[in-house]
């Protein structure tokens, strides 16, 4: 197809031009598209990691977990956040000493709080 529209001298002819433009029109259009849609999907969950720096094993929760429950019992080391704010309790159940995590916060080293949390909900 690409040879087509090229002339005989190398060069793109004034059609490859156009073309060229809406394509990239056409991916930028879609690209902010895709960024819209998943936002409000992102923004309910939290991921919690096994290691520093978001490594390791995850856990994405939507909602109120004890985290015992899901095999994640004191072993986080670090948190992405991707949406309103949440506490994580020391305890299971609810209880306990917590730690508050902002909205949207990103926080790669929990230091006091590395393999503590038992616990988490929105607060
Ligand atoms: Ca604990």
């Amino acid at each position: 197809m690409r040879h087509m529209l090229t002339r005989s001298d190398g060069t793109p002819s004034r059609l490859a031009r156009p073309r060229r433009i809406l394509l990239a029109t056409a991916l930028a259009v879609a690209s902010t598209l895709s960024m819209t849609i998943a936002s409000p999907a992102q923004a309910q969950t939290i991921t919690l990691y096994e290691n520093a720096g978001a490594s390791g094993r995850q856990l994405t929760l939507a909602m109120s977990s004890d985290l015992s429950r899901l095999g994640f019992d004191n072993i986080t080391s670090s948190i992405r956040n991707s949406g309103a704010r949440r506490c994580a309790y020391d305890l299971t159940n609810y209880r306990g000493p917590y730690l508050a995590i902002a909205p949207w916060q990103y926080l790669p080293w929990l230091g006091s709080w590395n393999d503590r949390i038992s616990s988490i909900r929105r607060c």
